[in-house]
């Protein structure tokens, strides 16, 4: 089901914009012509699939129904506190008879997602103040680099001085990667290549975006290195050089959380918060076959900040998290308003 982001053979011709490729084998995609919708998005998850079949047959009001979505949340990565908060609330009303029908039951569990996710649904304000300095962590492949490549594309179009720091000196092509974000967003990266320091990388950083006067600096960060905890004592280390510049820095700790990894991101986030602090989570690869069921669960557990959401490889593909956009991108559409 890779349908959504897989490059269509049209695709060049309709994106005028699209730059050449910087750097072999690093190449971001090129965005979409046009920012396709949440649904569009979101319908190939298995969230938004079971819902849909399982409500598609306008089935019974009965325990059998209750139990069936029970197993399409929890199929879906919704996890076990989570599932069970949204199940036993729609139980309680369904016997004490509060729906009509299914198509009442499905409106109430809309609300009861919509109330779960309400309260991360904080966007990230980075003009407080200057530079606003971001630092990006997470395990390997989770698309720390390529949502860093997003965010300065975006914060840019703001009219946003940006500047990179390429903190994950633990792989050359990593460093590389960065720059090709960098060049296609006409964005600067202070690197000093594979095997540097990443604290000494990330400290220039921070004084040449102080120099220079930029609004914001974004540092990357490496996802795995010899040991678990080489990778949690260096983004320690991190914190503190930055600290040493400005006590206040960094700004906002941005964890990034692949979509399709299940409850496993729950391990993840538990251990960075508290190795390294979490302000902020961003959760990628929603698109395609991600289970969808992972934001609430993630939700439910820590209660930090959605910042973005990933639907998508290209630059324009990283949104704001809207809860309603994704609640009624996951839920049959004639239930939910158009996404
Ligand atoms: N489909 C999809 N792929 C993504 C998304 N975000 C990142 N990726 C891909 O995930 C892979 C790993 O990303 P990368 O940024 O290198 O991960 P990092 O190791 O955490 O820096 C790359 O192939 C990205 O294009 C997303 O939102 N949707
Ligand atoms: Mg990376």
């Amino acid at each position: 089901m890779l349908k959504f982001w897989k490059k269509k053979p049209d695709d060049d011709a309709a994106r005028p914009e699209a730059a050449p490729a910087a750097g072999a084998g690093a190449a971001p995609p090129a965005a979409p012509a046009a920012r396709r919708s949440w649904r569009d998005r979101l319908a190939g998850s298995a969230l938004a699939r079971s819902l849909g079949t399982l409500f598609a047959r306008n089935p019974k009001l009965d325990d059998a129904l209750l139990d069936e979505l029970e197993t399409a949340l929890l199929t879906a990565d919704v996890g076990v506190a989570a599932t069970q908060a949204l199940v036993e609330d729609l139980r309680t009303r369904m016997h004490q008879r509060a729906f009509a029908d299914a198509g009442a039951l499905l409106a109430a569990l809309r609300e009861d997602m919509l109330a779960m996710l309400a309260p991360v649904a904080q966007p990230l304000d980075v003009s407080t103040t200057k530079p606003f300095v971001l630092l990006m962590v997470g395990v390997n492949g989770v698309g720390k680099t390529t949502t860093i490549g997003k965010l300065a594309r975006r914060y840019r179009d703001e009219g946003r001085d940006v500047l990179l720091a390429a903190g994950d000196t633990f792989r050359a092509a990593a460093v590389r990667q960065l720059e090709a974000w960098g060049e296609r967003d006409g964005v600067p990266v202070i690197a000093q290549g594979q095997g540097a320091d990443a604290a000494s990388v990330i400290f220039d950083a921070l004084q040449a975006a102080r120099a220079r006067g930029c609004d914001v600096l974004i540092a990357d960060t490496a996802g795995r290195l010899h040991t678990q905890g080489g990778l949690m004592d260096e983004l320690g280390k991190i914190r503190r050089v930055l600290g040493k510049l400005d006590a206040a820095a960094p700004h906002e700790v941005l964890m990034v959380i692949d979509g399709t990894t299940g409850q496993n991101a729950i391990n993840q986030v538990r251990q960075f918060r508290d190795a390294v602090g979490v302000s902020g989570l961003v959760v990628t690869k929603l698109d395609g076959t991600a289970k969808g069921g992972v934001v609430f669960a993630l939700a439910r557990e820590f209660g930090l900040p959605i910042r973005y959401v990933g639907l998508g490889e290209g630059a324009e593909d990283l949104r704001e998290f809207e809860p309603r956009a994704f609640v009624d991108g996951l839920l049959p559409a004639e239930f939910g308003a158009p996404a």
